[in-house]
């Protein structure tokens, strides 16, 4: 039996994350979980990191799109939050940008790990945003990292 599988340091990678303005309360600190992860646990270092803003989520598709076929970066981390109000508005947001990041990933064969928070209310965001749920933009640099390790023996 042979097992492909891989650790999350990723020392000399380079990594993008790409972050939404919209809900920046709550983005801001996926972001910083992101960070947080990507140099404590990948051990990549800080001039191997880009941070592109953007308006929304809405918009990570496309920006996503430009920097996987930049073929700059190893990996590529999106982050969001979408957060559910009185109209139809959110689930056309968060649909697009689910189905547009999955569709970069596969055209590109890049790793797009997504930190997008889908959630009911602010209350659940603020949960997910490094309070008692953890922290998703650190556990989606986690996935970025074993991905790109894996992806490199495949
Ligand atoms: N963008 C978000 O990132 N989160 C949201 O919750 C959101 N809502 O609910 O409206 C949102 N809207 C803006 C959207 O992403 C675009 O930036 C905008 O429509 C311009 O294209």
């Amino acid at each position: 039996m042979q097992v492909i599988e891989a650790g999350l340091a990723a020392k000399g990678k380079k990594f993008a994350i790409v972050v939404a303005r919209f809900n920046s309360f709550i983005v801001e600190s996926l972001l910083e979980g992101a960070l947080d992860t990507l140099k404590r646990v990948g051990d990549v270092a800080e001039q191997d990191i880009t941070v592109v803003r953007i308006p929304g989520a809405f918009e990570l598709p496309l920006a996503v799109q430009k920097v996987a076929a930049s073929g700059k970066y190893d990996g590529i981390i999106a982050l969001g939050a979408v957060i559910r109000g009185g109209t139809p508005h959110f689930e056309y947001v968060a649909g697009e940008c689910v189905k547009g990041i999955a569709q970069v990933s596969m055209q590109y064969s890049t790793p797009v790990a997504f930190g997008v928070l889908t959630v009911e209310s602010i209350e659940q965001a603020i949960e997910r945003a490094g309070t008692k749920m953890g922290n998703k933009g650190g556990e989606a640099a986690m996935s970025a990292l074993e991905m790109v390790n894996v992806l490199a023996q495949l």
